[in-house]
């Protein structure tokens, strides 16, 4: 595995210098949040440092990547390209800078939409992106207010504030982020 200074310094080269720090910002956001909800904070520092590595190359690069990694892209994913930094941030991470781990691969691969049955470090990947400090956005301080309180409340709140912002845009729903959000309303029951 890449050490990580070594990774960091190649996110640096990656990604434009608001998108680093964003990344650091993550990486100390999840690591507080492991360490509140007794999660691995080794694997949540590695899952927030390189959870967007690949989001600042352009489409053509993002379908590249999929072709070369094999993964295989539904309707959605095919047309909103941004979410396939995602997929390929989690394949990157685990075949070019060797972190050999499925629970990380995981938080990573889900972090944009998240998914029905979220592990506890996937959940933590998705809030510390929606949470960290760097990030201002209409809706953020609620859901701030309680990711410490209550981890499943925020992250619902999260994917209601993500859902009212795509219907805004006309822009399809990835079913991860309904089954996601119906999941932990099943639940709630
Ligand atoms: O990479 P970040 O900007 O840090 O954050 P992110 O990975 O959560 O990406 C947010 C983007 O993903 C934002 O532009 C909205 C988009 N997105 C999230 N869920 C969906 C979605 N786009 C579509 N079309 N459908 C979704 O379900
Ligand atoms: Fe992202
Ligand atoms: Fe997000
Ligand atoms: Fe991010």
């Amino acid at each position: 595995m890449i050490a990580q200074c070594d990774g960091i310094k190649l996110l640096e080269q990656m990604l434009s210098e608001k998108r680093f720090r964003h990344s650091l910002s993550v990486r100390d956001e999840a690591v507080r949040l492991a360490r509140r909800y007794g999660a691995d904070e080794q694997k949540a520092e590695i899952a927030g440092l390189y959870h967007d590595v690949t989001k600042d190359m352009g489409p053509a690069e993002q379908l590249k990547m999929c072709d070369e990694f094999g993964i295989m892209l539904n309707a959605v994913e095919r047309s909103s390209y941004k979410l396939l930094h995602a997929l390929t941030g989690a394949c990157y991470t685990r075949e070019r800078l060797g972190v050999d781990d499925e629970e990380i691969f995981g938080a990573i691969y889900y972090h944009t939409t998240g998914r029905a049955d979220m592990t506890l470090l996937e959940k933590i990947i998705y809030m510390a992106d929606y949470v960290e400090p760097l990030r201002d956005f209409d809706g953020v301080e609620p859901v701030r207010a309680i990711v410490y309180e209550d981890l499943d409340r925020a992250l619902l709140l999260a994917l209601d504030n993500s859902f009212f912002e795509l219907l805004g845009k006309h822009a399809q729903i990835h079913p991860n982020t309904l089954e996601a959000r119906n999941f932990l309303l099943e639940k709630r029951q």
